[in-house]
């Protein structure tokens, strides 16, 4: 009788419980994406192993494997398998409309490199004991954050009605400083923190590191 050979899983997400880990996971999510998770212990350096470094050099997480094509594509970066899962998932994570396409992009990489950006280089200075740069620089993420009240439409998302990677990214950092940020000044952002976070896929994705 012929034997069924396992096949390995189409999309397998390689990472643990970190914010750039969990922005992947909320993104599959959120295309309606099935994947496989391989958890690293990060604690013990599963990142640095030899099998790991040849899918990641930099010895960092996240990594996707991507089997659904003719070729193995192995992505690191989560803000390119990010834009990767946009670019093959066609029009569920970034509008297809040009000019609606370009506002997500704005709104994705506003949160990436004034938010996220600079919250990881003040975890960094915190970790190496220089809290006036770490305080300045948290500082930096919560101005823009509080920039990004006028971005959503009441009921909707950070770049129009629907969900888009600008959302996703917002998402995963701004629940780092959702204490900071007063409801009563900026409603429209805590408004839209919490459609965010009640959001199926969302939970899922917050869930898949667990
Ligand atoms: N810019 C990279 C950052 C990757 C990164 O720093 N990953 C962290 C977890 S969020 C990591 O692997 N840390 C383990 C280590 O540095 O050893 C991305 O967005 O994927």
């Amino acid at each position: 009788m012929p034997q069924t050979v396992p096949q390995p899983p189409a999309l397998e997400l390689i990472g643990a419980r970190t914010g750039n880990c969990l922005r992947v996971a909320i993104a599959m999510e959120e295309a309606g994406l099935a994947y496989a998770v391989r958890r690293l212990n990060l604690r013990d350096g599963e990142q640095r192993s030899p099998s790991h470094l040849r899918l990641n050099p930099a010895g960092k997480v996240p990594t996707l494997i991507d089997r659904r094509g003719p070729e193995m594509l192995t992505i690191s970066q989560s803000n390119a398998i990010l834009l990767h899962l946009a670019r093959t998932t066609y029009g569920l994570l970034l509008p297809e409309d040009p000019a609606r396409h370009a506002l997500a992009l704005e709104r994705f990489f506003y949160f990436v490199t004034d938010v996220i950006g600079p919250s990881h280089a003040a975890f960094r200075a915190r970790q190496l004991g220089d809290d006036d740069a770490a305080d300045h620089l948290d500082g930096v993420a919560v101005m823009a954050l509080a920039a990004a009240n006028a971005f959503p439409a009441p009921g909707g998302y950070m770049a129009g009605d629907n969900v888009t990677l600008a959302d996703i990214a917002a998402f995963t950092i701004a629940g780092s400083y959702r204490t900071v940020l007063d409801p009563g000044k900026f409603a429209n952002f805590v408004a839209w923190y919490q459609r965010m976070d009640t959001r199926t896929a969302v939970q899922r994705g917050m869930r898949a590191w667990a």
